[in-house]
């Protein structure tokens, strides 16, 4: 079968990048690609899980030490745990498709350069602020707004846009369907699948 790779879905919260990479999800499923989709509800809550996650359990002290919130070491150490994994699932020769805010070049750019030469394909999931903010699904923007959640993405946290993507999707103007139809074209014209 076909080598594995790493689908990297970066973005805003509420940017579409889960929904987006779900949606590929299923087109390769259907194709017979074996995918694996990560995000924060299946690694946020296990191997990433916050420190208030841990506490009761393993008590405060390692709750701290290995808990992960969203300070910048933080993500930057949720990325790096997920980056690993990640390629590991692409050793397995699964199409692996991730989906984080992952806000940081420089924690981008360590994957990709952990990764086998062009095993990583960035995918910037390019919806602007305002659109994430009217749509809001969780209300974390208007938390982060009223000051309730300090550090949020977008708005007093940075989003570093990826220098140069494998693909950008300008999620404004389409459907979900052609998004995904867009990400499946370039896996077949890039010879991944
Ligand atoms: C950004 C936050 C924050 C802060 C909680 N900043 O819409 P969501 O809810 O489901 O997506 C966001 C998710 C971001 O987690 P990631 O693991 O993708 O982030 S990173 O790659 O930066 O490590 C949002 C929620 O968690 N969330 N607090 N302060 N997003």
């Amino acid at each position: 079968g076909h080598r594995g790779f790493v689908l990297w879905f970066t973005g805003l919260s509420g940017s579409g990048k889960s929904t987006i990479a779900g949606a590929v999800d299923q087109l390769l499923f259907a194709k017979g690609v074996r995918t694996y989709l990560l995000d924060g509800d299946n690694v946020r809550h296990g191997l990433n899980a916050a420190p208030k996650m841990l506490s009761e359990r393993y008590g405060d002290e390692f709750a701290q030490r290995f808990g992960l919130g969203f300070g910048k070491q933080d993500r930057e150490e949720n990325i790096r745990r997920i980056g690993a994994v990640a390629g590991l699932f692409a050793d397995a020769g699964v199409a692996t498709l991730t989906a984080f805010v992952s806000p940081y070049q420089a924690d981008r750019d360590a994957v990709r350069a952990s990764l086998p030469e062009g095993d990583f394909i960035e995918v910037f999931v390019d919806t602007p602020l305002e659109v994430c903010e009217s749509r809001d699904p969780k209300g974390l923007y208007k938390k982060a707004r009223a000051g309730e959640i300090k550090g949020f993405t977008g708005i007093d946290d940075p989003y570093e846009a990826p220098v140069a993507p494998e693909l950008r999707l300008a999620t404004a103007e389409k459907d979900i369907t052609s998004l995904a139809d867009e990400v499946v074209q370039y896996l077949r014209r890039s010879g991944k699948i």
